[in-house]
């Protein structure tokens, strides 16, 4: 038994939250929308809290509905970061 799991896995979501808190607004243009993957692609600019420079790349998406607001060649504003090792769309918007 590992019975401090559960505490292990707190501190890590309290984590996740305090750095997606700091999360620059970054932008970009849609190239992808996968619905069925809950997945976007988008060619971003620099991401400061990922140490990013511009390129383009798949992001997973907190909420799938995020999804059914944007297409390919949409402009958008957007939040990402890490979560559970994954790129994360947190936060996205339409428009510069
Ligand atoms: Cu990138």
């Amino acid at each position: 038994m590992r019975k401090s799991t559960p505490a292990i896995a707190g501190a890590l979501i309290a984590i996740a939250f305090a750095s997606a808190a700091q999360a620059q607004s970054s932008t970009g243009t849609v190239k992808k929308v996968d619905a069925d993957a809950q997945k976007i692609t988008i060619d971003h600019g620099p991401i400061k809290n990922l140490n990013m420079e511009g390129m383009t790349m798949v992001f997973r998406v907190a909420d799938p509905a995020m999804l059914k607001q944007v297409k390919a060649g949409d402009r958008i504003r957007f939040d990402a970061d890490r979560v559970n090792g994954a790129y994360t769309v947190i936060k996205m918007t339409k428009g510069r």
